[in-house]
């Protein structure tokens, strides 16, 4: 029997690493300790799973419990990875750790009122300045996974009962976001895939006037198919093998440039039963789409490669029926569709390697893909000046009565939508600082010299394991996809 804890949400990923009991006969009672090392999970499922291990012998389970055994060492140095709700950042909405603030350096030289606001309150960041600091509170935290090569979404919501300036500092790309008394905004920003990161810290420092409330911090790769390039393993992902096919899967970072690598010794009798997945893909309605991966084969094969929806969408397949035809070689394949029925918030990837038309095949072959992305295709125009209207230099006269010239940087960004800056290009020192100086006269925003704006760590919070919410759900079989 195997036991699992896993992430229904997020692609099924696992919290626990897979732990195959050897029952017998006899009673005996199995203890595992894992750490959570992701961010909170409410919906987090303990699996014991029966099926395929060739018994047919009943199995009798009683006093299943889970506990939190003790809080993690808070000065444990950890890799940080990209948790599976897709968030770079860590304890980005203030659940976790000591006093809540788990995984964030806070810097508060000077002793403003700094807090994690109650459940009830959604726990929010907060900080009251009395009006007498120099120095504003900084937040941060340090050597993050994100990288060049991908594009992100930064993003938090923020409350103010003042007028108030954030900034964000993100690997060296700052961004200053203007909040008016009493709002509540969401503000993003966009990070290029070709952006040059300094470092991969993250700071934000707040409000100098009144409270600040700070939550949802958030960076998130900024595509609707995440980790199409595999460089997260499988995150994202789940790969489906029905018990009645054999295959097995690597992210292949050796012969490959981090591919998914199926090997497959029998497809089944369905496409479905070998498959990948990667669900809660928003699709809106009356939108226009172009999917594409590329792949190939050891053996000359077809694979079909569609997006669909839920069962309670009768598995409608929402793209062009795609089946391609495999080679030796890698083949980029795209296929453009528009959105007809209503706008589906989780449809899904689906890569169906198993059975396509006739052919079940039983001979061992290997199947790669990767490079898989789905974008929206905006071919009118019109439509994106209308979504992008450009700034009229009269309101931001209007907004800024004084003409400071440092405010000027700071308003001109459109704060729900600041423009990305240029990315900085590591040359010389010279360079760099022409560099940063020639996006500050862009008004659209600064990259930091060094990007080193990180506060001296006035006090390290514990990080403790996530508390461990578990839906415990006996015998519940995992819901299949069928098409
Ligand atoms: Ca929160
Ligand atoms: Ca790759």
């Amino acid at each position: 029997m195997g036991v699992d804890v896993k992430a229904p949400d997020y692609g099924y990923k696992s919290y626990m690493p897979h732990q195959d009991v050897q029952l017998t006969t006899k009673k005996q009672t199995y203890t595992y300790e894992f750490k959570m090392g992701d961010a909170s999970d409410a919906n987090g499922r303990l699996e014991f799973n029966m099926g395929a291990k060739g018994s047919t012998a009943d199995i009798c389970i009683s006093n299943v419990s889970v506990k939190r055994t003790k809080k993690a060492d808070p000065n444990e140095k950890e890799k940080k990875t990209v948790l599976a709700n897709g968030n770079y950042v860590y304890n980005g909405s203030f659940q976790e750790g000591d006093k809540h603030l788990g995984y964030w350096n806070i810097s508060n030289a000077e002793n403003a009122d700094v807090t994690v606001t109650p459940f009830s309150d959604g726990r929010r960041f907060k900080v009251t300045m009395s009006g007498n600091e120099k120095s504003a509170v900084v937040m941060s935290q340090e050597e993050l996974a994100f990288a060049t090569g991908t594009p992100y979404k930064f993003s938090f919501t923020a409350t103010s009962d003042a007028d108030n300036t954030i900034t964000a500092n993100i690997g060296g790309y700052v961004y200053t976001f203007d909040i008016k008394a009493g709002e509540t905004k969401d503000f993003a920003v966009e990070l290029p895939s070709d952006a040059q990161y300094v470092n991969h810290n993250i700071s934000i420092t707040l409000g100098m006037q009144k409270t600040t409330w700070l939550d949802n911090v958030s960076l998130v790769e900024n595509a609707l198919i995440k980790n199409g390039s595999f460089n997260d393993g499988t995150t994202g992902y789940t790969i489906y093998v029905d018990s009645s096919a054999k295959a097995s899967y690597v992210v292949d970072s050796l012969k490959d440039d981090n591919a998914l690598a199926v090997t497959i010794k029998d497809t089944g009798d369905a496409d479905w039963k070998v498959q990948i997945k990667q669900e809660n893909i928003k699709l809106e309605k009356g939108k226009t789409y172009k999917l594409k991966f590329k792949a190939k084969s050891s053996l000359n094969r077809k694979i079909r490669v569609v997006m669909q929806g839920q069962e309670n969408r009768d598995w409608h397949v929402y793209s062009n029926d795609n089946i391609v035809d495999l080679t030796k070689d890698y083949q980029t394949f795209e296929d453009t569709f528009t959105m007809n029925e209503d706008t589906d918030t989780a449809a899904f990837f689906s890569a169906c390697l198993g059975k396509i038309g006739d052919n079940q095949i039983t001979t061992q072959h290997e199947v790669h893909i990767d490079d898989i992305s789905l974008e929206e295709v905006k071919d009118d125009p019109k439509d994106d000046i209308k979504d992008n209207p450009k700034d009229d230099p009269k309101d931001d006269i209007k907004d800024n009565p004084k003409d400071d010239p440092k405010e000027d940087i700071n308003t001109d960004i459109k704060n729900e939508q600041p423009k990305v800056p240029a990315p900085v290009i590591k040359t010389s020192e010279s360079d760099k600082a022409k560099t940063t100086q020639a996006v500050k006269e862009s008004k659209t925003a600064k990259a930091a010299k060094t990007g080193d704006n990180s506060p001296i760590l006035a006090y390290v919070f514990g990080a403790m394991a996530g508390a461990l919410i578990l839906a415990v759900s006996f015998l519940k079989k995992r819901k299949k996809t069928n098409n």
